[in-house]
């Protein structure tokens, strides 16, 4: 070999060799720090209802995000338990993922109480805009402190009246009904000033209280009527769409502290594609589900635009006094964001 075909051989030799070293540089520096590991989400909606659709989406975007490291596993039904032992469950760090209507994280945060006043949003186009909003965001920053962390917002929905006594189709209907509400004091005030028989009570326990008669009624957005099969015990829906009620997806914050920030990047992501998914199935379901839910034979009234009026108005000394307690400051700000989204 000549002198300038050895130079040239030991160039590209050591090009190789530099290519490789930056390579493998290159791999470390973009390697993320991932574990492999368990993850347990539960919820208290049955699996077929289009929020169990998208915890399996979210599962399935954790998987991909993560190379197959972080196993996201599903626990419909409420199998975990209720939305309210799941939050402890999350804040004792036995386990890691849920999501739970605001309503029962008002018993740690008095301010997420704010979203069982009547009336609230107009449509889901303004109730999205106040929850990704800062004011939706500032209840979700005083989590913390109590041991959760609450990712960002998905939706539970409008939120409508069935029973099995008769028909509700004006207020006064309503009188005297056992209705089963979630488990604040807001929800309470609300349906007890509307002169029902209110009864908090954890979902789980729902499908069988009405069954057996414990209670006459409830209320739910139409897909979870349909997906929780209580189309079957309860005779009469109003469509009242009185409450929007979000679900906060929830991390224990005892295990997200030990993630790495790779870790936390994948759920983040995951939970910000899940969230579009999981609002637009969930509006799907919830307009396909009238049609399925009145196919069963249920009879459906509505509520006028008068008879809300009224509602409104024998409800307002109420909500004054609810303002006080949940907190004037945060009931003032969502209602004022709410506004201006209109
Ligand atoms: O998975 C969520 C349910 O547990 C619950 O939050 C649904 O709106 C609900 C209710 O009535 O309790």
């Amino acid at each position: 070999m000549d002198m300038k075909k050895r130079m040239s051989l030991k160039a590209s030799v050591l090009g190789l060799a530099a290519a490789m070293t930056m390579g493998l540089a290159g791999t470390s520096v973009m390697a993320k720090d991932i574990n492999s590991q368990i993850i347990r989400f539960g919820y208290g909606l049955a699996d077929s209802s289009p929020s169990g659709h998208a915890v399996r989406f979210f599962a399935e975007e954790v998987g991909k995000l993560s190379d197959g490291k972080m196993k996201v596993k599903t626990y419909g039904n409420g199998s975990l338990g209720s939305d309210e032992q799941m939050q402890n469950a999350l804040i004792g760090g036995s386990q890691e993922i849920t999501f739970v209507s605001t309503a029962p994280l008002a018993g740690l945060v008095k301010g997420f109480g704010v979203f069982d006043l009547p009336f609230l949003f107009d449509n889901e186009k303004v109730a999205d805009a106040v929850l990704d909003g800062p004011a939706g965001q500032k209840l979700l920053d005083t989590l913390p402190e109590k041991g959760l962390i609450g990712l960002l917002y998905w939706e539970n929905g409008f939120r409508n009246i069935t029973n099995s006594r008769h028909e509700i189709s004006k207020m006064e209907d309503i009188k005297g009904i056992k209705l089963r509400v979630m488990q604040n004091e807001v929800a309470l005030a609300v349906f007890n000033g509307l002169g029902a028989n209110a009864i908090p009570m954890p979902f789980t326990e729902l499908f069988t209280a009405l069954e057996t008669k414990t209670v006459d009624g409830q209320e739910n957005p139409l897909s979870t009527i349909k997906t929780s099969k209580f189309y079957e015990v309860q005779p009469y829906l109003t469509i009242s769409n009185h409450v929007y009620t979000p679900f906060v997806l929830l991390a224990s914050k005892r295990w997200w502290d030990g993630l790495t920030a790779d870790e936390q990047d994948v759920l983040k992501q995951a939970a910000k594609t899940s969230q579009a998914y999981q609002r637009k199935i969930s509006r799907e379901a919830d307009s396909n589900a009238l049609q399925y839910i009145k196919d069963q034979g249920v009879k459906v009234s509505k509520f006028s635009a008068e008879e809300k009026e009224k509602i409104r108005t024998t409800l307002e000394p109420i909500v004054a006094k609810l303002r006080t307690e949940i907190g004037p400051e945060t009931v003032d700000e969502v209602m004022q964001a709410a506004k201006n989204a209109q």
